[in-house]
């Protein structure tokens, strides 16, 4: 088989540069190791930046997000038994976020890749990228006990942190930079009405605790977690409590509990690859950096990627340009520094950390009195939270 561009990962990442590119006429094929289903089922972002609905709009995949998203304007900030609301919408001149999840986002390309014809092949065994250094790229695959190849002219990894692609590259042609955080999320999500119809960041002696939402009937609640945590002796009841525990009074006293239906631990980390372009090969996403989720960032910088590759391929194959192919890992690294940036300060600012010293946290309690009396250090947040331009 023979395809302009192969793409390895069908998660956000790849089916949205998957749209783009079929919508502008650029034939390309999707390979993921697991099933549609089972990528459906992974419960993970929920907050889009303005850019990142741009771009779902670009790719005629917004309509539903537009439809049942909820548009944010601000979320609050929680700690020291007070609540100090970010007003996003007044701090940014008019941006706000969208809550809507990243399961919805992924069904919704999913269909529009179905309608448009586009080829996905999922449970692809032991795919490798071949060859991306030269002139003839191609990408070999296992499907029921056959070996397939597809010859193809750039391959993106769009396969997430622990995909092939990135592996794929030689050590000494890339560098990371990894900061691990001695802490987890443990996350729920639960039929019931959300506790606030904002976002909360708490910030408590306990540890942060975070009240999102799905709907203004699904909630999703994470509490922060030590990393061997189990499972299994998180009953929801303790959850619960250990939730409101950590909310100031008046929020506690208005949590709706009910029974969760997904509840798991996600450890915390900061991670960047660097260049993100290997002659034919690109990482795209959670393949190439990885952020904690304390800044909501994550899927919005997998947006970004696919924006600057996208603008790229377009002007490789209509204006015969290679500028932005080889623009693109220094565009993109350039805001993924800067929401890995956030993203780290964020998490410093809201999370307790095993032996602090008195000193840091005397910082810590100082940083968010100034953030929330100072417009100058809101409006940073501000500007941070609903996404850098691309
Ligand atoms: P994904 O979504 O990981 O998709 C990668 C796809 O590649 C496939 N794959 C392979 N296919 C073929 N061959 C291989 N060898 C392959 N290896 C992997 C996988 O099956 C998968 O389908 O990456 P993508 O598209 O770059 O999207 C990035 C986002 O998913 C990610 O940034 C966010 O979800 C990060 N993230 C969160 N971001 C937020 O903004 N807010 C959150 O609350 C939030 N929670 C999370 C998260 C990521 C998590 N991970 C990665 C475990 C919670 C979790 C648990
Ligand atoms: C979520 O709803 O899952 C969510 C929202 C905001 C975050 C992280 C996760 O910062």
């Amino acid at each position: 088989m023979r395809t302009q561009v192969v793409i390895i990962g069908s998660g956000p990442s790849g089916l949205l540069l998957g749209q783009l590119l079929t919508d502008a006429g650029i034939d390309n094929v999707i390979l993921d190791r697991v099933s549609k289903e089972y990528i459906l089922g992974r419960v993970r972002a929920g907050v889009l930046e303005e850019s990142t609905v741009r771009l779902l709009d670009e790719a005629n995949a917004g309509k539903r997000m537009h439809a049942e998203g909820l548009p944010h304007d601000g979320f609050s900030l929680a700690f020291d038994g007070r609540d100090h609301r970010i007003d996003l919408f007044g701090l940014t001149g008019g941006k706000r976020v969208m809550v809507y999840g990243q399961t919805e986002l992924t069904s919704d390309l999913m269909q529009r890749r179905e309608e448009t014809g586009g080829v996905s092949i999922h449970e692809a065994g032991n795919v490798v990228p071949h060859d991306f250094d030269g002139a003839a790229p191609y990408v070999t695959y296992e499907k029921d006990g056959i070996t397939h190849r597809i010859d193809c002219d750039f391959i993106a990894g769009c396969d997430g942190f622990h995909g092939v692609s990135r592996k794929s590259v030689p050590d000494g042609a890339i560098r990371s930079y990894e900061k691990i955080y001695p802490f987890g999320w443990l996350g729920i999500l639960a039929e019931v009405p959300p506790v606030n119809h904002e976002l909360i960041y708490a910030n408590h002696a306990r540890g942060f605790a975070l009240c999102s939402m799905r709907s203004t009937t699904r909630s999703r609640y994470y509490i922060q977690c030590a990393l061997d945590e189990k499972i299994e002796d998180w009953s929801d009841d303790r959850f619960w409590d250990e939730l409101r525990r950590r909310l100031p009074d008046f929020h506690a006293e208005r949590v709706t509990t009910g029974p969760s239906f997904e509840k798991s631990i996600a450890p915390l980390r900061s991670f960047v690859a660097e260049p993100m372009r290997f002659n034919r090969l690109f990482l795209v996403g959670d393949a190439a950096h990885i952020v904690p989720p304390t800044g909501a960032k994550g899927l919005n910088l997998a947006a970004s990627d696919v924006h600057y590759l996208f603008q790229g391929l377009l002007e490789h194959y209509k204006e015969k340009s290679d500028a932005g192919i080889e623009a693109y890992s220094s565009r993109a690294l350039a805001r993924i520094w800067k929401a890995v940036r956030f993203s780290w300060w964020m998490t410093t600012m809201m999370h307790r950390f095993p032996d602090t010293l008195d000193f840091d946290q005397k910082i810590q309690e100082a940083e968010l009195d100034y953030l929330t009396h100072s417009r100058a250090a809101s409006t940073a947040l501000a500007e941070n939270y609903v996404g850098l331009p691309f």
